[in-house]
Parts: structure tokens; sequence; C-alpha cells
């Protein structure tokens, strides 16, 4: 039998968490409009929503804090930022922001008017939501160009965040270089299950984006957990340290924007970097004073910045990331073994269970992983968060429902926070859920706001007789 990997902390403070009861939960999520956003955290026992800005951070991030300097302009936690992201990742220009959205919409809207299309398009493995937003509202176009393995949620295959690169190659001649504002690589891809991208792929990707004299920025929020994948499965890399591997998929990419709420281990915080380019990087400090805040914290407090600085490498610890993904896989397993269809291989901040498979009595348009989520909330407390259908929402022109490659179920989990005490017990609930799965009805909205509808709609769930006729 392997040996399970422990933590590689001592805990040193604790927050209460409070169990409810079955008829506790019911009120919660009726009032919530069953939409477990609008839960409050006080109703929950194990938060898996997320894993941005959720994460504990360490005795010396806490100790960073102390040492935050509130000066309005050139502070020295900003110059501790600056040298660790040039020395990490090679970047010349450091950009704060207060998250990643943040660095998405002062450096969206430059590359957009730089490129001088009237409606460019920004291509990319997977645009995250708030990508794709700032994508659009910065008036391009969003193409995502996700491998088709990443599709087959049953198959095992190594780097189902890669790009499909004849595609890429396709979109670029059919757009034609000057319509295409930029490449994003997402890494890990957190929409394809927090799937891995190779080195291979994404060097491949940057070449050909780079030969037609497109842009390539990385959007780097799970940078470490992508880099202790192609250590752990690109023998090329076996020997690497994750410093030498992180330097090289940095130096794929002409910028990166990076919520620093993901493996930067901070709660609050983002970064946007450019590497060479100081036009560029002028232009875009100019754009984050208007919207962020000064170009030496960009939204965040002083020591909100050392603490990024020293989350940044902690981020990258070997040991660390052993146990980080070494615990989401044992999550994923304790699901696999109880014939729970998830993605596979997990990936590295999440298990994304198959919802369309687990429930194939309901349809897309009454949202199967959402229906799940809710089932998994009234079972045992635990919040988890659909991606699918209910998140994709409706192409704007037509107000026609977004065909969804995937209808999942998201079990995020924090750094740093739960045991795998709490993930035996979150396994439990799925189980559960799952043995009466086929009693499980979809949902329908009572209220749909037309934009990023999935974080405040309100739904209820669709009568047994409709369910059945649909
Ligand atoms: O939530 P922000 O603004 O710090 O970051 C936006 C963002 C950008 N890229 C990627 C890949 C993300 O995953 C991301 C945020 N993710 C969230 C909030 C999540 O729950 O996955």
């Amino acid at each position: 039998m392997t040996r399970r990997i422990p933590e590689p902390y001592r805990i040193k403070m604790v927050e209460p968490i409070r169990q409810t009861t079955a008829a506790e939960r019911e009120t919660a999520l009726n009032a919530a409009g069953w939409n477990p956003f609008l839960l409050d955290a006080a109703d929950v026992y194990i938060d898996l929503l997320t894993d941005s800005g959720t994460g504990a951070m360490s005795d010396r991030q806490w100790a960073g804090l102390m040492l935050g300097d509130e000066a309005y302009a050139g502070g020295r936690n900003f110059h501790h930022l600056c040298e660790t992201v040039e020395d990490l990742f090679g970047y010349a220009h450091t950009i704060p922001t207060h998250q990643g959205r943040g660095a998405e919409q002062i450096l969206f809207p430059e590359l957009v008017r730089r490129c001088g299309s009237a409606r460019p398009v920004f291509v990319s493995n997977y645009h995250f939501d708030t990508t794709k937003a700032h994508v659009e509202l910065a008036g391009a176009r969003a193409v995502n160009l996700l491998c088709a393995e990443a599709l087959d949620t049953g198959r095992a295959a190594d780097w189902k965040g890669n790009i499909d690169l004849d595609a890429l190659r396709r979109t670029l001649d059919e757009a034609g270089s000057d319509n295409v504002a930029a490449l994003i690589m997402t890494v890990t891809c957190n929409s394809a299950g927090g799937q891995p991208v190779s080195m291979d792929n994404l060097r491949a990707a940057a070449a050909l984006a780079r030969s037609r004299g497109v842009p390539v920025v990385l959007d780097a929020a799970r940078y470490a957990e992508n880099a202790w994948f192609i250590k752990q499965r690109d023998p090329a890399y076996a020997e690497a340290s994750l410093r030498d591997i992180v330097r090289e998929m940095f130096a794929q990419a002409d910028m990166f924007t990076m919520s620093a709420k993901k493996d930067a281990l901070v709660n609050i915080g983002g970064i946007c970097a450019i590497r060479d380019d100081a036009e560029l990087a002028r232009a875009v400090q100019v754009r984050g004073i208007a919207l962020e805040g000064f170009v030496s914290y960009g939204g965040l407090a002083g020591r909100d910045l050392e603490a990024m600085a020293i989350g940044l490498r902690e981020g990258l610890d070997d040991d660390y990331l052993r146990w980080r993904v070494a615990q989401v896989e044992y999550l994923g397993a304790r699901l696999r073994d109880a014939g729970v269809p998830i993605q596979t291989p997990t990936g590295g901040h999440a298990v994304f269970v198959d919802a369309a498979r687990l429930l194939p009595h309901i349809p897309a348009e009454q949202f199967p992983g959402h229906a799940l989520a809710c089932a998994l909330y009234l079972e045992g407390g635990v919040r988890a968060v659909e991606i699918g259908s209910l998140l994709l929402g409706r192409d704007p022109a037509t107000g026609v429902q977004e065909p969804s490659p995937f209808e999942l179920l998201r079990l995020t989990i924090p750094r740093r926070v739960y045991t795998n005490d709490h993930m035996d017990y979150v396994a439990d609930c799925l189980i559960a859920v799952k043995r009466r799965a086929a009693t499980l009805h979809g949902l329908e909205f009572t209220d749909e706001p037309p934009l990023l509808r999935h974080f405040t709609a309100r739904l209820r769930p669709v009568a047994p007789a409709q369910a059945l006729a649909a």
C-alpha cells in the first residue's frame, strides 16, 4: 500500500466550523433561491465553492503583514514583489492589481488597441469566465480551442489542458493575424478540470502565435500546480527543479495575468507583468492608475504585497505541492472507487464530477451540475459549484443558451485548509447523493440576470411532472 502523504505543516490556529441540521439547510437553500453562491458562509460546513482567496497563509506570510509599508508611492513591499517576479519569472515590469480580473481589465483593452482590428479575437485553451467577460468588455471575442481529449472525462490523459494546435493554426489563418489580439494560455486549465498544459504544447502554441506576430499571455493563476504536473509527467523534466520549469513556462509568454489568490497563497491580490515591452507596460500602468490604484500598490495595501511576494515562493515548494496534489487525488480516488464519474485524472485544484453522466435524466437546460450542487449541500452542508451550462450562459446576440462542452460539479479544494478527514466526509456525502441520483430534479430560473447569471440567479426545482416530460 502506498503511504499517505501527511500535511507538510503544523496547525497553529484554528477556525471553528459548525454543522447544520437537514432542516436548517433546506431553509437556507430555499432562502438562497437554490443558488449556493447566495448562501451565508455560516450555513456551510465544508466550503468547496472555490480555491480562490480561501487558502491559509503561513506564519511567514502573517509576519510579512507586519512589515507593510503603507506609503502611497514606492513602498518597499512593491520593490520586494518586483524582485520576486523578476527572479521567479524573468519579467521586468510588475503591475500589482487587486486580483486577477484587475490585471485583465487593464491589459486586454491595450492589446485590443494595439491590434487595431474593429472586433478582434482572443484565442485560448479556455478562457476563465471573468477572462471571457473582460475580453468582451474590451470589444473582442473569446475563442476556446481546448483539445478534444479533455471532453472525455472517463479517459485518462496527461495533458487535458492543452490547446488544440491544429485548431489554433486554422483559427489564426482564418482570422488573419491582424485580427487576433492575443493567445491566452491558461495554466492549469481551470474549466477543463484543473488540467495541466504540457511544456511542448505551450512552446508550440506560443511559437505559432509569435510566427504571426500575435502576443502570448499566460493566465498564470495556477502556475505552480502546472509546473508540478510537468515535473511528474514529462520525463524530460523529471530531474528539473520547479523553479527551472516555471522559468521555462514563463519564457514562452510575453506577459502574464495572475490571480494571486490561488497558487500565490494570498486571500487577495493579483499581478499583471510584462517581460520587456516598456511601452506596453507604461500604457497598462496608466490604465491601472485609473482603475486599480497607483503603480506601486494597485488596489492593495503594502502588507498585501508583502504576503504575495512571500506566497509566490511558498507556492512552489516541492513538499507543499506533493501534498496539495495528493489531497485532490485522494478525494478523486474515493469518489471514483465508489463509481462517481469524475474528470480523470484529477487536476491540480479540484475534483470535477461529471454530472451529465451521473444525472443523465436531467437535460443540460435544467442544469445537472447545479442540481448536484444543491443535493450535496442538502445532504451534508458541503458547498460546491457548477461548471457547465448555467455558468456558460446565453449568446448575448441571440439570447440562445450556449452549448456547453461539460456539465460538471467542481469540488474546489482551498489550499492548506482542510484535512483528508474533511475529504472523507465530502466523499461520503456525495456517494450518498449518488445512491439516490435518479430521484434528483433539474432546476429552472425564477430570476435570471442577463450577465454572469450564475452568481446571482434564483432558481427552483423543476416539478416532477415537467422533469419527466423533459
Ligand atoms: O478571481 P480573480 O479575479 O482573482 O481571478 C480571475 C481568474 C482568472 N483566471 C483563472 C484561470 C481563474 O481561475 C480566475 C478566477 N477563478 C476563480 C474565482 C475560481 O473560482 O476558479
